[in-house]
């Protein structure tokens, strides 16, 4: 059997995480996770795990490890013959290492984006609430405008791209991401990739994707495309 590729995203807030995985899932065929997606969904369904996390989100805090370690590795127990991709988690040491307790990472990326370029994307993205698809007035706008492309459905804004939120995202980020970013650089699994527009950082991510992907022991990931 084809050896599995285990991979997340790191970046802060607007760093392009969600759209760089997207292309990722859809070029190699990885399954997609993203923590964010999956709070909202427990957010829009009343979950007991969503009511909680919303206190959090709405502040621009993170939400407790425990919930986030709950609510994400069960999801990849399910995915246990599939290769994965994780949007968002972990977001801190603790939930690395409660990652890392059950999961080798093969490829761990982290984007660095400079604040100036993620304040002005937050303030202009719009996300169809269902399905967790996301707009950029100026770089991927949508069909129709404020309308979600695939349903028609009207388009939000989150509340925590609200400016006072946005600020203290901002913030958090950074001191908790260092820890996570140290471990997976002293696994060696880390590839870091600076710059201000994701189309750019884009061919690079690709390549690695590829060479990582040709390079697993036994070949080729199925789900993989030519
Ligand atoms: P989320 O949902 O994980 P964040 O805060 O990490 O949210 P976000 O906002 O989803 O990050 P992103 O995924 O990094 O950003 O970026 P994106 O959505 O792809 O791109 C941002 C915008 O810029 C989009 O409109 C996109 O179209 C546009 N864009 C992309 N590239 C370009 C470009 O090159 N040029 C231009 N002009 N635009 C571009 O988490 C939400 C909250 O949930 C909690 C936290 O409270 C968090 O704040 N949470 C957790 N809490 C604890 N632990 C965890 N593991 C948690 N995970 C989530
Ligand atoms: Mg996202």
């Amino acid at each position: 059997m084809a050896k599995l590729l285990r991979a997340a995203v790191l970046g802060p807030p607007g760093s392009g995480k969600g759209t760089i995985c997207k292309r990722i899932a859809q070029s190699f065929g990885l399954q997609y996770l993203s923590s964010g997606h999956f709070l909202r969904e427990g957010i829009a369904a009343n979950t007991e795990a969503g009511v909680l996390a919303k206190t959090y989100i709405d502040r621009g805090m993170l939400v407790p490890d425990q919930v986030m370690t709950r609510l994400m590795l069960p999801k990849l127990e399910q995915l246990q013959n599939h290769s994965w991709l994780l949007d968002g988690f972990p977001r801190t040491l603790t939930q690395a290492q409660a990652l890392n307790s059950l999961y080798q990472m093969d490829l761990v990326i982290s984007l660095n984006i400079p604040y100036e370029t993620l304040k002005e994307r937050l303030s202009d993205r719009w996300v169809h609430p269902s399905s967790g698809r996301v707009y950029n007035m100026g770089f991927n706008p949508p069909r129709v405008q404020g309308k979600d492309d695939i349903t028609g459905e009207p388009l939000i804004q989150h509340d925590d791209d609200k400016p006072e939120a946005l600020m203290a995202r901002l913030r958090h980020y950074k001191e908790l991401a260092k820890p996570v970013i140290d471990l997976y650089k002293s696994q060696g699994v880390l590839h870091s990739f600076s710059g201000t527009e994701t189309d750019k950082i884009w061919p690079y991510i690709n390549s690695l994707l590829s060479t990582k992907m040709h390079t697993q022991p036994s070949g080729a990931h199925p789900n993989q495309t030519p």
